[in-house]
């Protein structure tokens, strides 16, 4: 059993009051804090071996080199990929995603290819599709909600056609806090050849992703939302298409050799590795992904879940609440009766209490529910079962002065 108490000794951001009351952080689907060893990790990396990768002879860049690539070993290992060329650094999801979208598009697709995303996709898994639609003409199939506000399988299965090239699903809405089985989404459109790429940026933080067991073509997740730094992030790719899809960006590092009338470009993974990358970002985040093995991601699992899981039995009872989907890894999405997202949450950071509120940069789901935005609570290993009670006594007094 994990004790966050413990945990929070890790944070020195925690410590902190806001206006005079002690910081309650429930904003973790945007990003997480950051523990002691992650934030040392980069400062030791600078005060001690700074130097770029993969271009010096000299010691500092030898040993920069080698801790960047232990770094990607590290990242291979948690994600258990088979090769560490399959892993390559990206500045987040939304970069990860728009790479596969460039290159796959520039690589496989035509106009009229089509492309199945769903209805609870970040703007970051939808957005780039429609500018490979606007420079190319693919069209874009968007799976449905069912009655339940889950993903409708039945509905995507009679997406697919002739003429379906790639299918670009999110594991956990970053809305809903609801798990997709993209399992069975992957293993259907692999009976039809087609692959599948998963946006991970909710699901690893808060579970063991096996990409292997998953059998997933591509995985996109960002550090900064699993204790490690901003701007680096990881898109996972199986060799067989990487090795296929021509490069993202130009430039030093993914090239073998450069001519004016012709470059040939490096081999996995720094074809897609154009420049410097952001090195100390990756050890950063090898550091963090140690961090969350030592404390175990079952155990991590665990305490978030429990934690939705009371936050939700407990929100229930307010009156007028309703909560959106079928939250079951570590956020939860609410409105109390008509009272505004943006009115709650002001009101609940005067209380000390950091949550989201708005669309979650996910407008098309808005539109769907027909509401402007939810109130979002999000979880992390050291979020405690006390603040989620101050939580909820906020909600109760926000909606007293409302009615
Ligand atoms: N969601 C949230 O508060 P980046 O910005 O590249 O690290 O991650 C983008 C992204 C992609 N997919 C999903 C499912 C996400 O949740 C996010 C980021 C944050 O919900 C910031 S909008």
């Amino acid at each position: 059993m994990l004790n966050p108490n413990d945990i929070r000794k890790e944070f020195p951001i925690l410590e902190q009051t806001v206006y005079g009351k002690p910081l309650i952080y429930l904003d973790n689907a945007a990003t997480t804090q950051k523990p002691r060893c992650v934030i040392d990790s980069i400062s030791q990396a600078y005060l001690t071996i700074n130097s770029n990768v993969h271009r010096g002879v000299h010691h500092l860049s030898q040993v920069a080199t080698e801790k960047f690539e232990e770094a990607r070993d590290k990242v291979r290992a948690h994600i258990n990929a088979g090769d560490k060329s399959e892993i390559i650094f990206t500045r987040g999801t939304t970069e990860s995603i728009n790479l596969v979208a460039s290159s796959f598009g520039n690589t496989f697709l035509k106009a009229g290819d089509e492309v199945i995303i769903s209805s609870l996709e970040h703007h970051s898994n939808i957005v780039p599709w429609q500018i490979l639609r606007d420079r190319i003409g693919i069209e874009i199939k968007v799976i449905p909600l069912d009655s339940n506000e889950s993903l409708d399988f039945e509905a995507y299965k009679a997406l697919f056609g002739e003429r379906t090239r790639l299918v670009s699903i999110a594991h956990v809405s970053n809305v809903l806090g609801a798990t997709t089985p993209v399992k069975e989404y992957i293993d259907y459109a692999h009976t039809l050849n087609v692959p599948v790429l998963i946006d991970g940026a909710q699901s690893i933080p808060h579970s063991n992703i096996d990409v292997k067991a998953l059998d997933a073509d591509f995985f996109a997740f960002s550090g900064h939302k699993m204790y490690a730094p901003t701007g680096i992030g990881v898109l996972y790719g199986k060799s067989e298409w990487l090795n296929r899809m021509q490069p993202y960006h130009g430039g030093g590092e993914m090239i073998q050799t450069v001519r004016f009338e012709k470059t040939t470009y490096n081999e996995l993974p720094y074809k897609f590795e154009a420049g410097t990358p952001d090195y100390v970002g990756a050890i950063a985040l090898g550091r963090a992904i140690d961090f969350m093995n030592e404390i175990g991601v079952d155990a991590i699992a665990q305490h978030e879940q429990a934690l939705t899981r009371y936050a939700v039995e407990r929100l229930r009872n307010i009156p007028s609440m309703r909560i959106f989907g079928n939250p079951d890894s570590s956020a939860v999405s609410f409105l109390v009766g008509d009272i505004h997202p943006a009115d709650m949450g002001t009101l609940l950071d005067r209380l000390g209490i950091a949550i989201r509120t708005g669309h979650h940069c996910a407008q098309p789901l808005m539109e769907i529910l027909g509401i402007p935005g939810t109130v979002r609570a999000s979880f992390a290993m050291y979020n405690t079962v006390e603040e989620v009670d101050a939580l909820v006594a906020a909600i109760e007094r926000v909606a007293k002065m409302f009615a």
